[in-house]
């Protein structure tokens, strides 16, 4: 493995231009205790750097590439799209088309609105939640992370309910006064707060399998429970699918668990790599939303149509028969091996996984059931691991409480190259 010198050369005059010198605060990598990399190219499950050095990525681009990275088809869509031009602030058919997708696949979503991002569709859903029900008050749950709009961003409870307490300075406690924060799969909390606030409550917004404290699986009656409560009380019960959304299947988390909520949040995949995200849900609230409706959404680049071609590709390609069966035999592989290593050299770890996502967690046992229980991995034996691998070519999340991801693209020997990578890791570390 050659030493990443021009990574380390971009990286300090990418400090001198830009924040942290990134331009999403996970890839700065300060967590796992190195300086990042910085990718060349990518092609399938692989990615280059700048150093010419080699990796397998279990990042995906955090989860939009399950194709894997420059997918021909993919490619193709795009680069014919972008020649009859890049954007036009005017309709086409490629949104249009892509929002036809969207409804046909996900099962509560009747209409969809196209943003650029996640954030934009999560922070859009519940301005949409808040003008339909009149209501204010908005919950969400320690661990789930829903992009940085400022309603979002509170301090985690640790075990109790814990309302409006700024998660980042420049949140006015005057925004997040109206933010509950409550832990995840915890019935008599959730209950208790609604008891207490439910008439002013616009909704609940979820993660139905949080993915940002690390993939943390809603027990069997956590999600049927949250459908009732906020069914009992007028509250519009928003699914956060960014992450599970066409990656448990066409369908989503909604469709895996059968449980339906008002509106749901995409992204990600559905811009095959590039940027869009989605609200959607009920006719009736979604019928809200401008020029329709009062409430007020809009974007320059929503809907863009090299950005929906990509989805669209990408969403053609899903829908081919056994796509996620494979998706979920490899990394049911994965995880089955590492496991095995985990016991063959007494590293004390917990993988949860689900579809083609998991997180091993270090340091802890049993399963991981909410954020406070997240916190007590071992994140400093997590960041030699991630700097291990990375020296045996192999990329993963550079945080503890992150997914890892395969793609259609990761072959079997690719799995091995991970599981030989984690061999050799624990070898030193354990
Ligand atoms: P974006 O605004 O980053 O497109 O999406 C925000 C978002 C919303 N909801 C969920 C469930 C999400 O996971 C995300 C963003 N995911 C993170 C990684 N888990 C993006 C990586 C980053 O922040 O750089």
């Amino acid at each position: 493995m050659q030493r990443n010198l021009l990574s380390e050369k971009f990286f300090k005059t990418a400090q001198r231009v830009i924040p942290g010198g990134v331009n999403s605060p996970v890839r700065a990598c300060k967590s796992v205790g190195t300086n990042p990399i910085f990718v060349e190219s990518g092609s399938g499950s692989w990615i280059w750097d700048v150093d010419g050095n080699s990796y397998v990525d279990f990042v995906c681009s955090w989860g939009p590439l399950i194709l894997g990275h420059c997918h021909p088809d993919v490619m193709a869509a795009v680069k014919k799209e972008a020649d009859k031009g890049t954007s036009f602030g005017i309709p086409t058919w490629n949104e249009v088309r892509l929002a036809e997708m969207i409804v046909n696949a996900v099962p509560s979503i009747e209409k969809v609105r196209l943003v650029n991002s996640g954030t934009e569709a999560t922070m859009s859903a519940v301005r949409l939640a808040r003008g339909f029900t009149n209501r204010k008050k908005i919950v969400k749950f320690n661990g789930c992370y829903h992009g940085h709009a400022d309603s979002f961003l509170v301090k985690a409870g640790s075990g109790v309910a814990t309302l409006g307490i700024p998660g980042s300075p420049g949140v006015p406690e005057e925004i997040v006064q109206n933010t509950i924060a409550v832990p995840f799969n915890d019935k008599e909390i959730l209950q208790q707060v609604l008891d207490q606030e439910g008439d002013d409550i616009a909704c609940v917004i979820v993660e139905p399998v949080p993915a940002n404290m690390g993939v943390v699986l809603p027990d069997d009656d956590f999600l049927p429970f949250l459908r009732k409560v906020t069914e009992e009380r007028g509250i519009i019960l928003i699914f956060d699918e960014v992450i599970t959304g066409f990656r448990l299947g066409l369908g989503g988390a909604q469709e895996y668990f059968d449980i339906m909520p008002d509106l749901t949040c995409l992204g990600k995949i559905i811009g095959g790599g590039l940027p869009v995200g989605a609200y959607g849900g009920r006719s009736d609230i979604m019928n809200y939303i401008a020029p329709d409706g009062p409430v007020y959404q809009a974007g320059t680049l929503s809907g863009n149509p090299m950005a929906t071609a990509a989805g669209i590709k990408t969403l053609e390609i899903l829908a081919r028969p056994g796509i996620y069966e494979t998706l979920k035999e490899k990394m049911d592989y994965l995880v089955e091996e590492l496991k095995v290593l985990a016991k063959k050299y007494d590293v004390t770890c917990t993988i949860q996984n689900i579809g083609s996502m998991m997180t091993c967690f270090f340091g802890v046992e049993g399963q991981i059931k909410n954020f406070d229980q997240a916190a007590k991995s071992d994140t400093d034996f997590y960041g030699k691991y991630f700097r291990q691998m990375l020296k045996n070519g192999v990329y993963i999340a550079p945080s503890q409480f992150e997914a890892a991801f395969v793609s259609m693209a990761h072959s079997w020997d690719d799995l091995d190259i991970a599981l030989e990578a984690t061999e050799s890791s624990f070898k030193i570390l354990a």
